[in-house]
């Protein structure tokens, strides 16, 4: 109709960075920037952001976006020989106009599908050849999903390993006041403490200082619930067997030059992701990880949504 805004919009972002605007019919939207193939806000159908980014986010390649979703690929955080956190949050991405079927759920209509090939320089830094399919969808009841396909196009018969997250910023209104569960008596490694590794407490995990933990193997729905906003973000995922939980609190807040002093109290980072057992794919092999986010609002007291009930459901 006229004046309406079409579903999928590529349009110019801060510093004139290419992004892609996602509009569902509903009135939930996304933004995703061509720069890091990174996801910079979803919001729910009244208008409301549920990502954080970090008001001291900079926007100037090759250094990566504060906030959103940052895909690390080929190797999540210092597991290896790369940057941090690999190389794919510092790339250029461009869209796919071609991209192989995707089997997903017909309804879905408001996507924009990505891809990341590596450059002749890139062999310098990493010596394989891939091609990283990223699909950024909403669904009609305003969920985000990202599905990734990376496929080996080695032609020299090598195969390569990688560890990946999707290193999502919830926004949340008072870290203080948010719990996350599914994750409870888990074994974790403590990034604080050289990754040892040692075994979460029974209940919901709750925030009063700097958290870093990878959890192993967790089951493939995670619940991070804000009482102050009476929402909860349900996260599933697939393919990725570990999740990430960070918040730098207020000493490192204060050490990062594009990441507000107090902005800690606002982001809390639960990040789908495989790390404890790189994936290893061989020439012609290709390996999916899915992630489904969504916003549901929540009455924790009253019962009307209890976490345990959306982790079983
Ligand atoms: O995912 C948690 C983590 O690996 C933390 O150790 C912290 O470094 C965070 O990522 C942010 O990393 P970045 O490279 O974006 O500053």
């Amino acid at each position: 109709m006229a004046g309406e805004k079409p579903s999928v919009e590529l349009c110019k972002g801060i510093n004139g960075l290419d992004k892609v605007v996602l509009r569902e019919a509903r009135g939930s939207s996304a933004e995703v920037y061509l720069f890091g193939g990174h996801v910079t806000s979803w919001k729910n159908e009244h208008g409301e952001e549920l990502l954080f980014v970090s008001s001291k986010a900079m926007f100037k390649p090759p250094k990566a976006i504060r906030g959103g979703i940052p895909i690390c690929f080929p190797q999540f955080s210092s597991h290896g020989n790369l940057e941090q956190h690999g190389f794919a949050r510092n790339k250029f991405w461009s869209i796919d106009t071609n991209p192989p079927q995707l089997p997903s759920n017909s309804l879905i209509k408001t996507f924009v599908d990505l891809i990341l090939k590596p450059t002749d320089d890139d062999f310098k830094i990493w010596p394989h050849s891939y091609e990283f399919r990223l699909r950024v969808a909403l669904t009609p009841g305003g969920d985000l999903m990202l599905t990734s396909r990376i496929r080996n196009t080695n032609s020299d018969g090598k195969p390569f390993s990688f560890t990946f997250a999707y290193h999502t910023y919830f926004l949340v209104s008072d870290i203080s006041e948010v719990r996350v569960e599914g994750l409870e008596t888990l074994d974790y490694l403590d990034n604080l403490k050289e990754r040892e590794r040692f075994t979460e407490q029974g209940d919901a995990i709750t925030f009063e200082s700097e958290v870093d933990k990878i959890y192993l193997s967790t089951p493939t729905k995670i619940a991070i619930i804000d009482h102050e906003k009476k929402r909860t973000f349900v996260l599933r995922k697939d393919g990725l067997p570990d999740a990430v939980v960070w918040n730098p609190w207020d000493r490192k807040a204060k050490a990062m030059p594009d990441f507000g002093d107090d902005d800690y109290k606002h982001m809390l980072s639960v990040e789908a992701a495989a790390i404890e057992k790189p994936i290893i794919l061989k020439p012609g092999e290709e390996w999916k990880g899915r992630i489904e986010l969504s916003a549901v609002p929540s009455s924790y007291c009253s019962g009307q949504l209890d976490p345990q009930k959306v982790l079983q459901g």
